[in-house]
């Protein structure tokens, strides 16, 4: 092979590589308007990625195990997998380490978000949650 072929041939490689990065499933951080009726919602991993959990009905839920992000089976259940949420409303919303409202709780202040919870112990905790009246 000369020098030129294998030049091109990397060259090709590498836009391959470039086109299969582009092509891999997003992890991008969701855009806060994005979901605009959603006003409490969990996120599967830190800084708002992956999966995202919507509790703006503000419906107490004892059990995570039935639910799955992005309310897809396939997408597996946000049970002990939530890292980050944002709190768009007035509820005051306090997350549970077990199902049944036991364990360690995280309370989510009304107006707030956290793009982490490893730094309050939390993470890939929650089971259950509880929301509160503005
Ligand atoms: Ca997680
Ligand atoms: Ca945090
Ligand atoms: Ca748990």
């Amino acid at each position: 092979m000369s020098i030129k072929k294998i030049g091109l041939s990397i060259g090709m490689t590498a836009a391959l590589v470039a086109s299969l990065i582009a092509s891999a499933p997003a992890a991008s951080a969701h855009d806060a308007g994005e979901h605009p009726t959603w006003d409490f919602v969990l996120a599967q991993y830190s800084d708002w990625n992956g999966g995202w959990y919507d509790y703006s009905s503000h419906n107490n839920d004892p059990d995570f195990s039935n639910n799955y992000w992005d309310h897809a089976t396939s997408n597996g259940s946000i049970d002990n997998s939530a890292s980050s949420m944002h709190n768009w409303n007035c509820h005051p919303a306090k997350l549970f380490q077990f199902a049944g409202y036991s364990g360690v709780t995280y309370t989510a202040a009304p107006g707030s978000s956290d793009s982490t919870f490893s730094n309050n112990g939390f993470d890939n905790k929650a089971s259950a949650v509880k929301f509160y009246a503005c």
